[in-house]
This record gives structure tokens, sequence and C-alpha cells, in this order.
């Protein structure tokens, strides 16, 4: 039986467009997501974030959903168009209200509320103009947060900045698989170094509004490993976990670009104002890492033989504990919670009600395990929350991917917990997993 500290902290995690709907209702902005969405080929099916979970309007039975599986936290994020339709300016007192009462919601609920202010919904409006790529964006940003902050601040404590910079940048602007669907390698780079710009700016926006919160950033890391017995993978390990990894974590912690990387990049490198690293690196009060699998080098795609789950990501529980250890020793962080971590699988209701969902139950187990593994070697890792609370929207791959811990009918908006979900559940009110 492997045993968590008392005052550890259990939640699940969702994002606004992922489960929110409502996208052109009650004043709220067109963001990159509704243009991307909405425009042929771009998501699997040309499935949309239009309805989603419907959230929007159901948040109330959603915070119900989340007390009665003792949920402690709720890690969610704000639409920017639907508080600030056009990006700034003018603001929708709509989409605040609906943020004040989910807050509201969920404190009633005794559930803390983990806000993060971006999980890549940038309003269509800023695109329009530049989007990431326009260095003013940093200060709009900024604005926004503390236009949010003033409203949420008295109630929640804790927040993000950001949710998986990598995403926003390269998916965004290198691959062009996320929205804005751009294909630019030195443009997704200036852009990486304008978010991380913007949450140091907004970093510093939140605590002029107030100075009790608790402020960090969430990164997406994946431990990188040769998989075959060759030199020449084996040195290309180290320069990817510098273009993926480091990249994000050497501006934040160290103030400076890791330097192979940067050097390698030539000509691609991105345009650095003399303090931007000083900006970027703020003291944070918490750091949100988001794990799902390693980086197998020597071979395409997961190694052969791997568990793999439905997004084809190989099953690798004992990669989190790598990367926890990797990060401890090598960077001085504030307290880690693990942010997101979970699987998509293919699940069915049975005609008796239930979603027996054993891989997903065994993954998230095996990455407990590994988790507690990582903490007894002296990682301080706080708290975890499972993605996803609901199945969702999976961006590129729409509803064709489900995540949840409970189960979506897309066509009812019926929620049922799944096996997991309940396993969770136990997990939780004993704060032990066996
Ligand atoms: O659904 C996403 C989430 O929005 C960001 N992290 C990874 C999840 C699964 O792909």
């Amino acid at each position: 039986m492997t045993v968590f500290p008392p005052d550890f902290i259990w939640g699940s995690a969702t994002s606004a467009y992922q489960i929110e709907g409502a996208w052109n209702l009650e004043g709220k902005g067109e963001s990159i997501w509704d243009r991307f969405s909405h425009t042929p080929g771009k998501v699997w099916r040309g499935h949309t974030g239009d309805v989603a979970c419907d959230h929007y309007h159901r948040y109330r039975a959603d915070v119900e959903l989340m007390r009665d599986l003792g949920l402690q936290a709720y890690r969610f994020s704000i639409s920017w168009p639907r508080v600030l339709p056009t990006g700034r300016g003018q603001v929708n007192p709509a989409g605040l209200d609906f943020y004040d009462r989910l807050v509201d919601t969920l404190l009633a609920a005794n559930i803390k509320p983990w806000a993060t202010l971006y999980h890549w919904d940038l309003p269509q409006a800023l695109q329009d103009g530049g989007g990431w790529a326009q260095r003013d964006l940093c200060a709009h940003f900024a604005d926004y947060a503390a236009l949010v902050v003033q409203r949420l601040g008295d109630r929640v404590q804790d927040w993000m900045t950001f949710n998986e910079p990598w995403c926003t940048a390269f998916l965004g602007h290198d691959t062009g698989e996320h929205a804005p669907g751009l294909r630019d390698r030195r443009l997704a780079l200036q852009v990486a170094h304008h978010v991380l710009l913007s949450h140091g700016l907004a970093t510093q926006a939140l605590r002029a509004v107030r100075g009790d919160l608790r402020v960090g950033i969430v990164l997406n890391l994946w431990p990188v490993e040769a998989v075959v017995d060759d030199d020449d993978v084996q040195a290309e390990v180290e320069p990817t976990w510098q273009r993926n990894c480091a990249w994000f974590l050497d501006p934040l912690y160290r103030a400076a670009y890791p330097s192979a990387a940067l050097a390698a990049y030539g000509p691609l490198a991105p345009t650095v104002a003399a303090n931007d690293l000083a900006t970027i690196a703020q003291p944070l009060d918490l750091m949100g890492i988001n794990y799902y699998h390693r980086i197998a080098l020597g071979v395409e795609g997961p190694p052969p033989g791997a568990e793999v789950t439905e997004m084809g990501w190989e099953v690798y529980p004992q990669g989190l504990t790598h990367l926890l250890q990797r990060l401890h020793h090598e960077y001085r962080l504030p307290p880690l919670y693990i942010t997101e971590n979970g699987a998509a699988y293919v699940d069915t209701v049975t005609p008796a009600g239930r979603v027996p969902d054993a891989r997903r139950l065994e993954y998230v187990r095996q990455h407990l395990h590994a988790l507690h593994d990582a903490m007894a070697a002296g990682v301080d890792v706080r708290g975890y929350f499972v993605w996803s609370l609901l199945d969702n929207f999976e961006w590129a791959h729409g509803y064709g991917k489900r995540f949840g811990i409970v189960h979506v009918d897309f066509d009812t908006q019926v929620r049922t917990v799944k096996e997991s979900g309940r396993w969770y559940s136990q997990v939780i009110g004993r704060g032990q997993v066996s």
C-alpha cells in the first residue's frame, strides 16, 4: 500500500474550450479554436467546441459530481475571449460573472479552485493583429490577468499563467496541428519567447493586484531516453531534451536559454530584448507538470511491444519518476504539482450503466506509484490532478479520444462516472493506492 501525505491535494483538470461550449453566447468573442475548428479539414470529422460538454450551462451539476467524487481541487481554465471578447478593451460582464459563479459553487462544495489563465483559446481578434508573434500581446495578456484576478483573487488562491507553452508555440506555429495552424519554426520560437515573457509580466501583474496569491506555470515535459544501443541515438538525447524541455525550464529558472540549443537554432533563434529573461524568471510559488509519456529515441513512435493508449502514446509510468528526479537535481524549483496525467481509451457504457475502464484505472494507479517513488526519493510534489474530469474535445482529435474519469454522452450530455472515477474517489478518501 502506498500512502500519500495527509495534506497532498487530489484533483482533476479541464480547460475552457474543451468543455464549456456556449462558443458565441452571452457576449463571448471568437477564439482561435472557434475559427480553427470551423475551418474544414482541421479537426477530426469536423468536430467543434461549439457545445462540447455544455459545461457553461451545466457547471452546477458538474461541481456536484466533483463533490460526490470527493475531489479536493479543480483545475479549470478561463476563456480570455469570454472575458474580453476582442482580447483587450471592452469587458464582457457575463463572462466574468460565469467564472464568479463557478468559483462560488466550487467553494460551497469545499473544492479549491485552481485557475489557468491561458489554455490555448486566444481571442481571434488578437490573432488577426498578428497573435503571439507580436510583442505587444504580452502586455495585453498581463492586463487580462490583472482584470481576472481583480474579480476572482479574493477567492482563488492558486493561479497558473499558461498551460503547456510548448503546445502553443510548436503545435500552433510549427507543425500547424493546432490553432492558429501556422507552420514556421522561426515564428514558433518567437511565439515561445513571447509566451514566456507574458508569463513573467502576468506574474508581476497578478502580484501587484494581490500579494497573497500562489502563482505558477504549467509545462508539459517528457523524459528523453534512447531505446536502442546506438551512440548516434544516444548523442541526440541531450539536444532533444534541450529543445523541448530545457527551452522552457531554463528561462524560467535560470534566466537563460539553453546555450547549445540556442546555438543550434542559429538564425531561427528568437529576438530577445534586454531584461526579458529577468522578467521571465520571476520567483514562483508552484510549478505544474503535465506528464503523459516519454520521448523514446531510436524508434519511430512507441518502442516495439510497448503498451499504448488510444492516442498511440506509450504507457511508461517510470518516466514520471525519471523526469521528476532529473528536475529535482537540475533546477531549484518551487513545490511541484502534477497538473495533468491520464489516458484516452475507447469506453462504452454497459446496459447496466457502468463504464468498465480498467486500463485507465491501471494507468493512473501505476503513475501514482511512480509519483510516490519520486516523492520518496526527495522530490517535493504536493498534489495530483487527473486529466480529465470529463470526456471532452480533444483538440485536433475532436471527440474521438476520451480522457475522462466521467463518461459524457455527447448526444444527450448524460454523465456517467467510470470505474476509474469510482476508484479515484476511493484513493482520495483513503489517501493511498494499492
Ligand atoms: O487534452 C489535452 C490538454 O488540453 C492539454 N494536455 C494534454 C491533454 C491530452 O492531450
